[in-house]
């Protein structure tokens, strides 16, 4: 195939179809939302990705999946699943078929079902383990804030153009007792804190829009999988962030090596991250502060997603009515 075949190709593959794979993503995780059966959840949501992705006409490699091949049955890194498996384009994959599977088993708000689909070798591939992340929405200069910058420096750097100062930001950090220091530290530099229980990746997203969502910036360590897919996202619709891999133990130092990993403190951009083009799609499972989620109907179902893409910056929200349900069997 010519190089602008490929090319072509490439963009019908990064258009509009990816959606599909999280709507039936969400569709199957909400049927065991609020059910308190995380596992069961994630099963169902896996398998319904990997079906969907299947019928893709390309060639797509999990780069950022559910684990290793040891580990996932499904989606593990280094998968490859697709229809186009011999003339197909090859393209890399970043999947969190339910990103927040314990929000979708307690029902509670912005459990997302992401995909990620990216030009071949352009995506970091970061293995199962921990990434200290800060992020903030875009308009602002580059390099304003850093990881290496202290939270108070880094509070006092970003005065939202609206705002008087410090006291009007809001940081969101995950609930962690591993955050105890950072928590304080933004509590006495005088800012808000929203603290989540789960779904990093909404929570940089959020970022973005700082006047719908009320949130300025993101800090602290969550998976290392959700830094990427998030960074794609901010690649999309601009933001900026910076990302650190955080192996908290020996198997993830083990992970570390095995993904080929060799300079753990490194830190890196967005840029660094995701390169080229890629497409990020989501869609909500439960209800959240991007989209809604799912609704059953008696004779429909109803999702929202929103699907956006690197090159041309396009971010499109989708409301799909699904009349066809045998469609999601
Ligand atoms: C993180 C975060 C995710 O789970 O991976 C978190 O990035 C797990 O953190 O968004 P702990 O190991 O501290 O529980 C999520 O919140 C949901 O997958
Ligand atoms: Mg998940
Ligand atoms: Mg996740």
């Amino acid at each position: 195939m010519s190089e602008a075949a490929a090319k072509t190709e490439l963009d019908r593959a990064l258009a509009l179809d990816i959606v599909r794979v999280t709507e039936a993503t969400a569709v199957a995780a909400a049927r065991w939302r609020g059910r308190g059966d995380e596992v069961a959840a994630d099963e169902a949501a896996a398998a319904a990705m990997y079906r969907e992705i299947a019928r893709l006409p390309i060639q797509g490699v999990v780069v950022v999946g559910e684990g290793e091949e040891n580990e996932s049955p499904i989606l593990y890194i280094g998968e490859t699943i697709g229809a186009g498996s011999e003339s197909g384009v090859e393209l890399d994959l970043a999947v969190d078929p339910i990103e927040g599977t314990t929000l979708c088993a307690k029902a509670l708000p912005n459990a997302l079902s992401v995909l990620v689909v990216a030009e071949h070798g352009s995506l970091l591939k970061v293995p199962p383990i921990y990434m200290d992340k800060i992020a903030i929405g875009a308009g602002y200069p580059d390099g304003l804030v850093d990881l290496d910058a202290t939270p108070v420096e880094n509070l006092q750097a970003s005065p939202k153009p609206r705002a008087v100062g410090v006291p009007e930001l809001s940081v969101c950090i995950l609930d962690r007792p591993r955050h105890g220091k950072l928590i304080e530290e933004v509590r006495e530099a005088g800012a808000a804190l929203r603290l989540i229980g789960d779904g990093d990746i909404a929570g940089v997203i959020h970022v973005t829009e700082p006047q719908e969502t009320g949130i300025d910036m993101y800090l602290g360590l969550g998976g290392a999988p959700e830094g990427v897919l998030a960074a794609a996202a901010l690649a999309c619709i601009g933001g900026q962030m910076q990302g650190r891999l955080v192996a908290m133990n020996d198997e993830h130092r083990g992970r570390a090596r095995a993904a080929g990993i060799s300079d753990l403190g490194r830190k890196y951009s967005i840029g660094e991250m995701v390169r080229g083009d890629l497409s990020f799609a989501a869609t909500g499972i439960t209800d959240g502060s991007l989209v809604e989620g799912v609704r059953f109907a008696k004779d429909a179902v109803f999702t929202q997603s929103v699907v956006m893409r690197a090159s041309t910056r396009t971010v499109r929200w989708i409301k799909t009515e699904h009349a066809d349900l045998s469609k999601f069997d």
